[in-house]
């Protein structure tokens, strides 16, 4: 399938922070056309309540054939490819409205997790070759990028041509005292990476058929 519409999602600030770089990335993608393929930014509020009517809005709106929906991962060193979604809305802060649910389910009834639609092994690999720091994750953990990660491959359940998945990002070197445990990432190489997964996307790169699992 060729495609011709990507949709990019960042998230506001959060957590008191003044920034985010997942929004940063999303808006300089914003407009971009690469190998046929236009890409639209949408950001998509810090808010429990609210996140996942502004992305199927936008899903509707813009009919994408691939979906990145990008988030700040404070303790990440790395540009990491979410490879599951739990069923759990489980918060250790405050979302930008002030609410802490506390291990209730994303979609009441909903499957346990959903996997990635994106080729994950071969999006890190491209990313390591060219030298972007990348790493598998088998949790985005239980705050709202889990929940839009999960409520993004639900809505798309019926649509198994759609890719769709999420990328945590490190912090930006401007958020390196607020996060002392990881190694920050200047924006121009958050940028080159995602730009990178985009152009293996549109070249419709396969997953890798290698055995790269962890045991912890
Ligand atoms: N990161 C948070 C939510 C918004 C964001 O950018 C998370 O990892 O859940």
């Amino acid at each position: 399938m060729s495609i011709q519409r990507i949709l990019v999602t960042g998230f506001e600030p959060f957590g008191g922070e003044a920034i985010n770089p997942s929004w940063d990335v999303a808006q300089a993608l914003h407009g971009q056309r690469r190998g046929g393929a236009q890409i639209t930014a949408v950001q998509l509020p810090c808010v429990f309540a609210q996140s996942l009517p502004a992305l199927r809005t936008a899903i509707r709106r813009h009919r994408p054939q691939v979906v990145l929906c990008l988030g700040l991962a404070g303790s990440r060193s790395a540009i990491s490819l979410e490879r599951v979604a739990v069923n759990l809305c489980d918060a250790r802060i405050a979302d930008n409205a002030g609410a802490m649910p506390a291990g209730t389910p994303v979609v009441a009834g909903g499957p346990a997790a959903y996997f990635t639609r994106l080729p994950v092994k071969a999006l890190v690999q491209r990313l390591q070759q060219a030298g972007v720091p990348a790493a598998l994750s088998l949790s985005a953990g239980s705050f709202v990028c889990n929940q839009v990660m999960y409520g993004l491959l639900h809505a798309l359940r019926r649509q198994p041509g759609v890719l769709a998945g999420f990328i945590h990002l490190p912090p930006l070197p401007a958020q390196a005292a607020a996060h002392p445990g990881s190694r920050p990432l200047a924006l121009a190489d958050q940028l080159r990476g995602l730009e990178l997964v985009v152009d293996a996307l549109v070249q419709g790169v396969e997953e890798l058929q290698v055995a790269d699992g962890r045991t912890d």
